[in-house]
């Protein structure tokens, strides 16, 4: 993008006084942060007109990733970073008296997704502008994002996050492209010239509207669109029939409900609960989502069978299937085609990647609810059961368990993972283990049924945000030795490798990391009051929290090295700060009880003088993704600790790395390709590995007691938790004992312990020697190219949606 310094400056000074009536002196921070992002906005426009132009007049093959989390972070730095502008823009605000940085604190993080899933649409959302290839987003503009957590008393509190409220710059809301999705009602059959049609009436009408943001890639002229759509009455919200019978709250309520659904997004991850809102979300966006595709595939095309060829639509996780029948019903309902024809055209028009093996995260629906909220889309999902079940009788006559294992109505439930397998022509895992998982257990009559409908592709992060705009010094030093070519190519990082011995080159590496310490040392005392050591070891371990991610073996080491320190204060140990961050789900007590647990032993450790300031603990609230963008360039140890098999990639882990940072872990989603990538010397891994944990889980064998009472320090600990050693009512933590050892430690803490207590000693020791570690720390951010979404995002291209790069042409 283009514009010189100079009018950048006039433009700046006339968009204040327009939009705010103000000169400079007047305007306050959050005016300037405005009359900036609107000419930014200007300036995207065009290349978005240009790029929307380009592809419609090629009829260049499109892909839709159907999301219902997408949690973006802040864009003003990221489209300056892409669009070309960063300098200009500083120099020019600078002339003028104003911090850039200051600015881009203004801008609400919109946090519309939980975690990992949704956090990876964004990422591949940038990764296929910045590729040039036609991408395009489709989810839900929640009007609450994910809670905003509070630490009061210890504990996590939640509060809405209203991040709308001052409205948000970088919408585009399109009210001539809203489109109309209906729910409930009655279908009626009806025979016309031997035809059967399928009549809904009495349904409730809801109005989608979409509300584009424009994805700007780097340096190439792209801006694809992310369509968020957002539940709005028909008639401007009154139903105006039961308004004038008088029915005044029958009318205000129907208001009530359409706005619920594009209310507030659901604060679970890697949890499901049967809720009829959640479901209405799904069916709300993809039926929206698909009827804006179908129109725009009409502008160009006529014939419907030609669509495979022209339109990809992908499903992150099971969230969207819904669009299986719902793209059957448009090609049979409103196009006219056959069962077959249609059935054909789905198969091959939509693709789904699987997120977790975790048995509760994997969606059901009752019937009747899915039959009262969705008639017509359940009749079509019967019969793609049918079918199915059809199939699989040619196939295995007489083996009811397996049909009923892979049914997609089964035990009056709809198993959506198994309607979005069956109707999809691509399942993709995440990590290559956990795609062998899929292949080998939890879906492997599905994968023996379909043989080479499942592949990996191992999950990626987008390199331009977390390390271009988030760490801008290092970025600058590996300019400066390797060239810049990295930035559209990552795996040029691998040069960087050349320079792990070079002694200058290690000096300003040491000097970066600090300086990013320092900053997260003054947020650290800013927001906790707690002071901090620059010089300690910073472990950090953020993310949701999940039993299976095992934050408690982290506090279980960190109690560990506390009873030691109380024992004898002279441990020969470097300094550590053991740092967290991350949500739990409101309803998920052992979560909150975790962070509760950190807050407390916190307290306890940080004010206690004896231990010589060698260990400090910090909670952070609110984890975001610009909390994520100031703690990862700031971390020397990557805590990836999860239960081997669980964590199905894990992308923080990627952040990390490329950062700097080196990493703890099990041999555990993509830890186990960072291993590969990084080599032995370069991690520390320990823990039971997954063949290990499904052993235990299918054969049994472990008893959390027979640890508890072989091993010392593990009682020591776990006696804490109950017997008033904690500044705390001494029954609060009894539920994390209980869990740890009446229900048998069902994630392998205790098994997991004497080995990670290790691992953390070895990882001790290789701190202590400075240049060693310094040159494991360029390994890491010089094998990190991999783990780009570029690469996952072209394999995705090539493989799976078989679309091609566009190179956009700007006025
Ligand atoms: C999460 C996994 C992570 C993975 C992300 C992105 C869900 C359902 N799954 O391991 O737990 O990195 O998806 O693939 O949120």
């Amino acid at each position: 993008m283009l514009i010189r310094k100079e009018e950048l400056k006039q433009h700046f000074v006339t968009k204040l006084q327009t939009m705010f009536g103000k000169g400079i002196e007047e305007a306050s921070e959050n005016n300037k942060y405005m009359a900036l992002s609107w000419i930014l906005r200007d300036l995207i426009s065009k290349h978005w007109i240009d790029t929307n132009k380009q592809y419609t007049q090629n009829k260049e093959k499109q892909v839709y990733y159907f999301s219902m989390e997408f949690l973006l972070g802040r864009f003003l730095d990221m489209y300056l970073v892409n669009g070309g502008l960063k300098d200009t823009c500083r120099v020019a605000l600078a002339e003028l008296g104003i911090d850039l940085d200051e600015l881009e604190q203004q801008e609400s993080d919109p946090g519309l997704g939980n975690g990992g899933l949704g956090r990876l649409a964004a990422c591949f959302m940038e990764s296929m502008a910045a590729l040039g290839l036609p991408g395009h987003g489709c989810g839900i503009r929640y009007k609450y994002g994910l809670f905003e957590q509070k630490i009061v008393d210890n504990y996590q509190v939640e509060l809405p996050d209203n991040w709308l409220k001052d409205g948000y710059v970088w919408e585009f809301r399109k009210a001539d492209k809203a489109v109309t999705v209906k729910f409930g009602g009655k279908i009626r059959e009806e025979v016309v010239e031997g035809r059967r049609n399928f009549i809904h009436e009495e349904y409730e009408a809801v109005l989608a509207v979409p509300y584009d943001v424009p994805l700007v890639g780097y340096d190439n002229n792209t801006v694809n669109t992310l369509r968020l759509w957002s539940a709005e009455t028909i008639d401007d919200g009154f139903d105006f029939a039961s308004f004038n019978r008088g029915e005044y709250l029958q009318a205000m309520g129907y208001q009530n409900a359409v706005g619920q659904i594009s209310k507030i997004l659901y604060p679970q991850d890697d949890f499901y609960e049967g809720r009829v809102l959640r479901l209405k979300q799904q069916y709300f966006f993809v039926a929206a989502g698909l009827q804006s595709i179908i129109r725009r595939y009409k502008k160009t095309h006529s014939d419907m069978k030609e669509l495979p060829k022209n339109v990809a639509v992908h499903i992150n996780d099971t969230h969207p299937a819904v669009a299986v029948p719902e793209l059957m019903r448009i090609l049979m309902d409103d196009e006219g085609l056959s069962w077959d024809d249609a059935w054909a055209i789905t198969r091959s028009t939509i693709s789904y990647t699987n997120h977790t093996i975790m048995p509760e995260a994997l969606e059901t629906w009752t019937i009747d609810m899915f039959k009262t909220l969705l008639p017509r889309i359940y009749m079509i999902t019967y019969e793609i059961n049918e079918r199915f079940c059809r199939s699989l009788w040619e196939k295995f006559p007489g083996d009811w368990d397996k049909i009923k294992g892979m049914a997609i109505i089964s035990d009056d439930m709809l198993h959506m993972a198994r309607l979005a397998v069956v109707g999809s022509y691509s399942v993709n895992g995440v990590a290559q283990i956990h795609t062998d998982i899929l292949k080998e257990h939890i879906m492997k009559d599905f994968h023996e049924f379909y043989p080479g409908k499942f592949n990996n592709k191992t999950n990626g992060i987008t390199h331009r945000r977390w390390l271009l705009k988030s760490n801008p010094q290092l970025a600058q030093l590996i300019t400066d030795c390797i060239g810049s070519s990295w930035i559209k190519e990552p795996d040029h990082l691998k040069e960087f490798a050349k320079f792990a011995t070079d002694k200058r080159v290690q000096e300003r590496l040491r000097n970066i990391k600090q300086s990013n310490k320092e900053t997260v040392v003054n947020y650290i005392k800013e927001h906790t009051g707690i002071a901090v050591n620059v010089n300690s070891i910073f472990d950090v371990h953020i993310k949701r929290f999940h039993a299976y991610k095992r934050q408690m073996l982290n506090i279980f080491h960190i109690m560990d090295l506390y009873n030691r320190l109380r024992d004898n204060p002279d441990l020969d140990i470097t300094p550590r700060t053991f740092i967290f961050a991350g949500k739990g789900a409101p309803g998920y007590y052992i979560a909150k009880q975790t962070i509760k647990l950190i807050n407390v032993l916190a307290s306890l450790i940080n004010k206690d003088k004896l231990i010589k300031n060698k260990l400090k603990v910090v909670f952070l609230e609110n984890y975001s993704v610009s909390l994520g963008e100031m703690l990862f360039p700031a971390a020397d140890v990557s805590e990836q600790i999860s239960t081997a098999s669980k964590e199905a990639s894990g992308t923080g882990n990627m952040k990390f790395m490329l950062n700097g940072a080196v990493t703890i872990g099990t041999m555990d989603g993509a830890n186990v390709e960072i291993h590969d990538a990084v080599g032995n010397d370069n991690i520390f891994i320990f823990g039971l590995t997954s063949k290990q944990v499904f052993d235990y889980y299918l054969h049994g064998g472990y008893d959390s007691w027979d640890l508890y009472n072989s091993d010392p320090r593990l009682k020591t600990i776990l006696e804490q938790l109950v017997n008033g050693f904690l500044p705390y009512q001494r029954e609060e933590f009894r539920a994390i004992y209980q869990s740890l050892l009446s229900n048998n430690d069902e994630f392998f803490v205790l098994q997991d312990f004497d080995s990670y207590a290790k691992a953390h000693v070895a990882l001790d020791e290789r701190y202590k020697d400075k240049d060693k570690w310094i040159q494991m720390s360029i390994q890491n951010i010089s094998h990190a190219g991999i783990f780009s979404s570029d690469r996952t995002i072209r394999q995705y291209a090539e493989e799976i949606w078989h679309i091609k790069p566009v190179n956009i042409i700007s006025r």
